[in-house]
């Protein structure tokens, strides 16, 4: 029987899965969860959480944190990204952030092959022509129509060693793919078998990749990471899918790429200003895109809500989470 003291556990929306916190109150926010800071406020204002479980869109500044109260002990993002949080403003009070790694991995390393796939492929011109009256009416399509690209024995480069990037080289070995990575160190798990990657620079690596994979957090270093100048570096016969964050791509100057010609094509998840993909990309059938769906498979989902749940548990047992991150970037 919940009391005034029992410990409440925040969930900004519904998520797949059951929440399992034993001896909280776990309240869930509304459906579509919470369109302004202002709304988001007034929820952890009226539950004063021990334990706030938000969302990669959720802004978690001091502003929310003065108004969920001291007795917050821990943030939980439903999500590997944490841009949305500021994680001095939490150390300062010493609340705990923690995220879902390793959770979403497979998922969104599955979206990201299927999105080189299909922007490769052009799928989406393809999927509307098999669907429309001009197909039947046409008759079989001549031999120079719908060409693509192809993805085996080509170069693939991975922007971010992380866990996501990594799943993408590993899946690209099955199509013979070469390997390069950018990152700030050295990754030996991505030189060593089986990917056998080469680590290059930015530049070198847009110069020479057939594909381009960003998996690398938004931070105010690589926001625009992938500008015009950068685009211009690649070939007119490549392809960039981004699953990671929006703003690392100039969405902009990506659509314009793909409408000159430049770029042969792209593969989208995620963009600049969401939900609103910009027009030029929308407009553009070379540009496959999908609605920031890259951990949406329900297995995974289940399973960052048993990662977050677990970090809750943690949180309100005074014990250290599985997820914790470092206090401040
Ligand atoms: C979303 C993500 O959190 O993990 C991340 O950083 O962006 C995604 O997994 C998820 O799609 C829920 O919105």
């Amino acid at each position: 029987m919940p009391t005034d003291t029992t410990p409440a556990v925040l969930v900004t929306r519904i998520t797949p899965g059951a929440m399992d916190v034993p001896g909280a109150r776990v309240v869930i926010g509304p459906e579509q969860g919470f369109d302004s800071p202002e709304a988001l406020r007034a929820f952890v204002a009226e539950h004063k959480p021990a334990a706030l479980v938000t969302m990669y869109y959720d802004r978690v500044d001091a502003a929310l944190l003065d108004a969920a109260g001291a007795q917050l002990r821990g943030v939980v993002n439903f999500a590997v990204g944490h841009e949305n949080i500021d994680r001095a403003e939490c150390a300062k009070r010493g609340v705990a952030v923690c995220t879902t790694p390793d959770a979403v991995t497979e998922g969104t390393a599955d979206l990201a092959f299927m999105l080189m796939l299909a922007a490769a492929r052009r799928l989406p011109a393809a999927d509307r022509y098999a669907r429309s009256d001009e197909y039947p009416a046409r008759g079989r399509l001549g031999m120079h129509e719908f060409l693509g690209v192809h993805l085996t024995g080509q170069t693939l480069l991975i922007v971010g060693a992380g866990r996501i990037g990594y799943g993408v080289a590993a899946r690209a070995l099955g199509w013979g793919m070469r390997i390069l990575y950018v990152a700030r160190s050295r990754h030996l798990e991505f030189e060593f078998a089986p990917l056998g990657g080469r680590r290059v620079g930015l530049d070198e690596g847009l110069r020479e990749a057939d594909f381009v994979s960003v998996h690398t957090p938004l931070t105010p270093e690589t926001r625009h990471l992938i500008n015009a100048e950068r685009l211009r570096l690649m070939k007119p016969t490549a392809v960039l899918v981004n699953t990671a964050r929006g703003p690392v791509v100039d969405e902009a100057a990506l659509a314009e790429a793909v409408a000159s010609g430049r770029l042969f094509g792209a593969g989208l998840d995620v963009y600049e200003f969401e939900p609103r993909p910009i027009e030029a990309a929308r407009g553009n059938l070379n540009i496959v895109m999908t609605p920031h769906i890259g951990s949406a498979s329900r297995v995974h989902r289940e399973l960052m809500t048993a990662m977050v749940s677990a970090n809750c548990r943690a949180i309100l047992a005074g014990a250290v989470p599985p997820s914790l991150l470092a206090p401040s970037r």
